[in-house]
């Protein structure tokens, strides 16, 4: 186990830009052994292989992990999430570049590791493809688990450009596998062009709750963050957040942009609130395309601050119980 912090004890803390580059200057290992006792391991999973127009987020991982992380405790609700919580870094998964289906057996076999450790793989993306693998492995050790699916599109198409494993197709593939239950399954943020009429009666025949942008903006981002958890209810769920849902001008660097969408704000509530509702059993953060260096990448500092929120729903879930 490499801890990024140690030549900074003395002072608690270490500048966001020195020491190994690990998610939230947490403890490094990739010893399988070294996840004992952890809560959460956070999981690269570096591939863009299925992307259907902008590439670029195989680069996200390194860069959410240089993106800036203030130690300390959040001041809204008084609780940090890193001494509440064992994190540690596991490092990447083996992907293959132009192999995604090597990529996506190897993303399932690390986060394997991570759940028989009885630790949280949360997985930072790479293209939304990676969920396909990442829910695999959760609904493995879990059984079928419920989404709630931060996005701008469905991903339930059955194929894209006649492509049937996709960054478009994924959520379709889940569900029709029985790994993905559509009646515990919501979307949110909705909107744009795709898809159409096929994939939504498709939807409609599986239960599956559309909550769209313009329920967020109409309703109020805590009345349909209260929607998606009364639908999820109990039960093992996942949790995965296509960075794309928001607008793009808060997420400058992303797969498919598409204005009109979330703001940073709403969003970061809307994840903490999910995490300290649900039983969360596994989490990822995806179609980041980094667009500069450390904390001038902010989509990579948005991505971050996801994955901060949800770690901390997740603490606050755990002092309430
Ligand atoms: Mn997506």
């Amino acid at each position: 186990m490499i801890d990024p912090l140690e030549r900074w004890a003395q002072y608690g803390e270490k500048p966001d830009y020195a020491g190994p580059l690990s998610f939230g200057g947490m403890p490094l290992t990739q010893d399988p052994a070294e996840l004992a006792g952890c809560d959460v391991a956070v999981v690269g999973a570096p591939m863009d292989d299925l992307v259907s127009d902008r590439p670029g987020a195989r680069m996200a991982p390194r860069a959410i992990r240089a993106a800036s992380c203030p130690a300390g405790p959040h001041l809204e609700v008084k609780v940090d999430a890193f001494a509440e919580l064992r994190v540690v870094d596991f490092g990447d998964a083996p992907v293959i570049p132009a192999d995604p289906e090597t990529s996506h057996a190897a993303i399932e076999a690390t986060l394997g590791q991570v759940l028989a450790a009885g630790a949280m793989p949360v997985t930072l993306g790479g293209d939304h493809s990676i969920s396909e693998p990442a829910i695999r492995a959760c609904a493995a050790v879990h059984g079928p688990v419920g989404v709630v699916h931060f996005d701008t599109h469905t991903d339930t198409g059955a194929e894209v450009f006649g492509v049937e494993r996709s960054h478009g197709t994924f959520m379709r593939r889940l569900v029709e596998a029985g790994h993905v239950e559509g009646s515990r399954y919501v979307q949110i943020g909705l909107r744009g062009y795709w898809p159409g009429e096929r994939e939504f009666s498709w939807q409609a025949e599986h239960e599956i709750t559309s909550l769209f942008m313009h329920d967020v903006r109409e309703l109020g981002i805590g009345e349909v963050t209260a929607r998606a958890i009364a639908v999820v209810g109990r039960g093992p769920v996942y949790l995965t957040v296509d960075v794309d849902v928001l607008d793009p001008a808060f997420v400058p660097g992303t797969g498919t942009p598409e204005p009109g969408g979330m703001t940073a704000t709403d969003l970061l509530l809307a994840v903490r609130t999910v995490a300290a509702e649900l039983e969360l059993v596994g989490a990822d953060v995806v179609e980041v395309i980094p667009t500069a260096v450390g904390t001038n990448d902010y989509s990579a500092l948005v991505a971050e601050r996801v994955v901060r929120e949800t770690l901390t729903g997740i603490a606050l879930r755990r002092r309430a119980a």
